[in-house]
């Protein structure tokens, strides 16, 4: 059972979408072309944002800095998001009309304090594996198709990341929505393009 594709569904969380606590434009607009490209994929994998309440990555960690400020982390230059998808939080919880019952593996990544994560295959030191990559090999998948939250950030990291593991990577842009942060979107598109990542 090789050659199988992947759908990868990154983070549609209430956090993410309008209303949330670092909400992406039209976040929730993804939702029902999300559930409609279910059916379409052998192997479906969503994941989760998933932070303890006292993440590094969070500006309240960080007395005196300010939202969408950058932190030098040991691992790198780190944004401070506002607090978001602490788990077991609404905010955390996947976005209510997502089919997330046909997932058949949900990951969480950025659970751990001291690091942020935003790819689904490795956490921001770029070393830190989830695990994503070994168990989509031993389920044959050779190319993964990337949906979700947010398109500068999580999709960007997994989708090269994916591509850099072997996998045949696309984006299905009209199924991703951008926070779009100085200029992050346009960074991101360069990013997907020069690592061979498909834009559909
Ligand atoms: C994300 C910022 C912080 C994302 C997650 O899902 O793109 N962005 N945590
Ligand atoms: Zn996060």
């Amino acid at each position: 059972m090789t050659g199988q594709t992947a759908l990868l569904v990154i983070d549609v969380q209430n956090d993410f979408c309008p209303g949330g606590a670092l909400a992406v434009a039209g976040g929730d607009q993804v939702v029902a072309q999300i559930n409609a490209m279910m059916g379409e994929y052998p192997v479906r994998v969503l994941t989760q944002d998933w932070h303890p309440a006292d993440h590094l990555s969070f500006a309240t960690s960080h007395p005196g800095a300010e939202p969408f400020s950058l932190w030098d982390a040991p691992y790198g230059r780190q944004v401070l998001w506002p607090r978001h998808c602490v788990q077991g939080s609404k905010g955390a919880a996947f976005h209510a009309g997502l089919r997330a019952d046909a997932a058949d593996l949900i990951i969480r990544k950025g659970f751990r304090r001291e690091i942020d994560s935003y790819s689904a295959f490795f956490e921001n030191d770029h070393t830190t594996p989830t695990g994503l990559a070994g168990y989509l090999r031993e389920r044959g998948v050779d190319s993964v198709m990337v949906v979700g939250l947010a398109t500068d950030y999580c999709v960007r990291y997994s989708a090269v990341d994916a591509a850099k593991q072997g996998f045949k990577a696309t984006v299905k842009m009209d199924a991703c929505r951008a926070i779009d942060l100085d200029g992050s979107l346009a960074e991101a598109l360069g990013d997907l393009k020069s690592h061979e990542v498909t834009l559909a």
